[in-house]
This record gives C-alpha cells, structure tokens and sequence, in this order.
C-alpha cells in the first residue's frame, strides 16, 4: 500500500469502521444505562512521562457527540467542568446552568457527579489529611458536590478518594484517616438529606470507588472489600446511603475475579454503580475499552450481574488510548466501546437462557443420587461424573462468545 496523506486518514478510518459492522443504532445505545464520563472523553493523552497527544475539549461539544453517539447519561467530577477557585461561587452557578442547557438540548441526562479529591495540590496529604483545614475544605467540596448533582437531576455521587496520603507507613495513624474520611462522607450524606428535603427529590446513592495501588504508594482501602468493611464500620453516620462503585479494572490490578467481587457486593446489597473498562491482571490502571482484553471473562460477569437483576449505570470509565485521535475518539472509541458492551450484555441473556447450560447447572445443583447419611467415599462417587459439567459449561460460554452455538463452525 502506498503511503496514506493526511487528509484521506479519517475517511479510512470511517469505511473501515462501517465495513467492521455490528454496531447499534444511537436509539438503541440509548435503552441501556450507559454513561460517558466527562473525564474519559477530554482525556488528552497524557500519562506519566506522557505529553497529551489530543487537544482540549469542554462539556458542550463532549454532550454533543455523546448524544449523536447515543450515550444517553453523563458524569462529571467537580473540576472537570468548574476551576477550582470558582468552586461554591457564583461563577460556578454559572457554568452549572450552561451544563444544564446543553444536556437539555441534546437529551442527555447527568446520572452521576464526584469530587475530585486527588488532581489538585491541595490533596497532597489526601482528603483525610491531619491538617483540620484541608478536612473541612474535603467537606465543602462533598458537600458541593451534592448541591450540583441535585442541581443537575443525578442519582449518584461517586467518591474516589486517591490515596488518601499514605506515602510511608508510620508516619500517619490508620485510624485516624479513616475516621476523617468517614466524617466527609458523613457530612455530604447530611447535606444530601438536607436537598433532596428542600428540592423534593430521592436521596443520591453514595458510592465509594476502590483501587489498589497507584498512583502513589499504599493505599488504605485498597479494594471493593474493604469498602464494605468500611461501610459497616460504624464510622458512618448513614450506611444505608453508601454503597460501592467497583471498577472492574480496579478488582483486576491487585489479582481479584472481578465477578467474585461483584457477588460480594450484590450479597450486601451495595452494588450502587459500575465502572466498565478492561486491562491487566497486576499492573497500572491502564483504563482499555470493555471486552478488548477479556472479552469471556466480562460476558461471565454480566451473566452474573443479568441473573442478579443488577440496574445501576455502566459507567465508561475507560481512556481512550494515546493512539487515537480526537476524530477517533468519538468516531471509533466510544461507539465501539457501547456496542461491545451491549453485544456482551445481550449475550448473557443467551447464556441465562441456553438450554445446554440451564440443564447442566441443574443438574449440578440435583446433585448425585445417593442414600441418607452416606459418607465420604459414598458421596464421591455419586457425583464423580456430574462435576465433569464445570468444564463443559466453560466450553459452552467460550462457544456462546464465539458464536459456534449459532452453528458456526471451520472445515479443515
Ligand atoms: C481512577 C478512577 C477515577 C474514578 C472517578 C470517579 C478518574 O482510576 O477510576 O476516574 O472513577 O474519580 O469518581
Ligand atoms: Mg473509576
Ligand atoms: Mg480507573
């Protein structure tokens, strides 16, 4: 092939984008409870060591192309869209309105807003620093954060809290950090009841986001578990408005099946909201499109999330790569990133209802015949060949994933 000039790449792309097929119609995205981060679609392309390779983008033009994309929900941190000095003041009321503005006019509903709490300066010490000042600034900031997701019409707050300033071990008391982090959430689950009071709206679900390590050092609730414990802890005021937003590539970091850690979470009731994306087993937060690196693993876990009747947001908190132009981004990136999500999740439906797999797990579940109060070698046996199911049912969810249950087959 002979060297591509610059102004045919994009046309490329895009008629090789169509030839790929299998992507949904923008009224279809729409029927799912997909939202588009903010902070995904102005990511430029940096990284550690990394200069941005994309430019700038605002909300105005990002509500646009998600709303032409069919990404019907949308989520935002407090500072992607307001300065931080402008934050609680006028000005912020300001671009607040303008947000309004443009998701009416594209039809875009905000689902979710967060706090950030780890970008700026003033969290070198994390949220729950020892400092009483920067404590009481994390909680205006929560606090703020409640008012303009009411504001906007959300249903969930998110809180990642970076890493809490745990550079070395020692020099603070764990214990310490996590009170004064409960007492921030503390104090934006209080100003939630006090809005969703004045404004006649439902209390937002209030979801804390695990991730093992990075980018600084230790880590003081490191996973969707200790999440939970820290839930029950005690510490907080309204733990009945505080569940967890796992991020699948968070449970994958530090070694967890991500599917082991959403059954964790559904069994206490706190799968609040999601974060879809994919990666690598104990590396960094690489942040790659959902199913571009375990496809099988994610249609087992939206099997599990389908049979639990889970309803809560996927959220798309993947990163585009640094690869990919801005045209890319919302031509290939996104697009595609909803329509694996959806092909997925339309599959699990048919591994919830394939005969195949429906009569092996029954039949697990019968168990093997065998006579009251048999002992261990009695029980063994009865089910010796029943087990031989777990490996069958694998090969069927690989086939379902592969479309060979649909007849699909190789002559060689
Ligand atoms: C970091 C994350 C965060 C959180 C976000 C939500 C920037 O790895 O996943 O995204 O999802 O802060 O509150
Ligand atoms: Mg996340
Ligand atoms: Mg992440």
């Amino acid at each position: 092939m002979k060297p591509i000039p610059e102004n045919q790449q994009q046309a490329l792309v895009a008629r090789l984008m169509n030839a790929c097929g299998g992507s949904y119609s923008p009224e279809t995205r729409r029927k799912y409870f997909i939202s588009g981060p903010q902070w995904a679609a102005a990511y430029q392309g940096q990284a550690l060591f990394h200069a941005p390779t994309r430019p700038a983008i605002g909300f105005e033009e990002i509500l646009r192309k998600y709303a032409e994309i069919g990404i019907g929900y949308w989520a935002t941190h407090d500072t992607d869209v307001i300065p931080t000095e402008a934050l609680g003041k006028d000005a912020q009321w300001e671009i607040v309105d303008r947000i309004q503005k443009a998701l009416g006019e594209n039809g875009v509903k905000c689902s979710m807003v967060t706090t950030e709490t780890f970008h700026h300066a003033v969290w070198a010490a994390g949220p729950a620093a020892e400092a009483p000042g920067v404590r009481d600034y994390a909680a205006f900031r929560v606090r703020n954060t409640v008012d303009i997701g009411h504001h906007l019409g959300a249903g969930f707050a998110v809180y990642w809290p970076g890493s809490l300033g745990y550079y070395v071990q020692g020099a603070i008391d764990e214990t310490d950090s996590l009170r004064w982090y409960a007492e921030a959430i503390n104090a934006a689950c209080e100003r939630d009841i006090e809005v969703a009071r004045q404004k006649g709206r439902p209390v937002l679900k209030h979801c804390l986001e695990a991730k093992p390590f990075e980018p600084q050092a230790e880590i003081l609730l490191p996973t969707s578990d200790a999440m939970l414990a820290f839930i029950a802890s005690g510490l907080l005021t309204h733990p009945e408005m505080v569940g967890l937003n796992p991020e699948y590539l968070h449970e994958l970091m530090w070694g967890a099946a991500p599917r082991a850690a959403l059954a964790r979470a559904l069994l206490a009731g706190k799968l609040f909201h999601f974060d879809i994306n994919d990666g690598y087993r104990l590396k960094h937060d690489v942040d790659i499109g959902i199913g571009l690196v375990n496809p099988l693993d994610w249609l087992k876990v939206l099997v599990l999330l389908r049979s639990h009747g889970y309803n809560g947001p996927f959220n798309l908190d993947f990163k585009p790569p640094r690869t990919t132009s801005q045209f890319g981004v919302f031509e290939v990136s996104f697009p595609t990133a909803v329509d694996r999500f959806i092909t997925l999740w339309e599959m699990a439906g048919e591994v919830i209802s394939d005969p195949i797999i429906k009569e092996a797990t029954d039949a697990l579940k019968a168990g093997g015949e065998v006579a009251d109060s048999a002992g261990a070698e009695a029980l063994t046996k009865a089910n010796r060949e029943l087990l031989t199911l777990h490996e069958l049912i694998a090969h069927r969810l690989v086939q379902i994933l592969l479309g060979v249950h649909r007849g699909r087959v190789y002559s060689v």
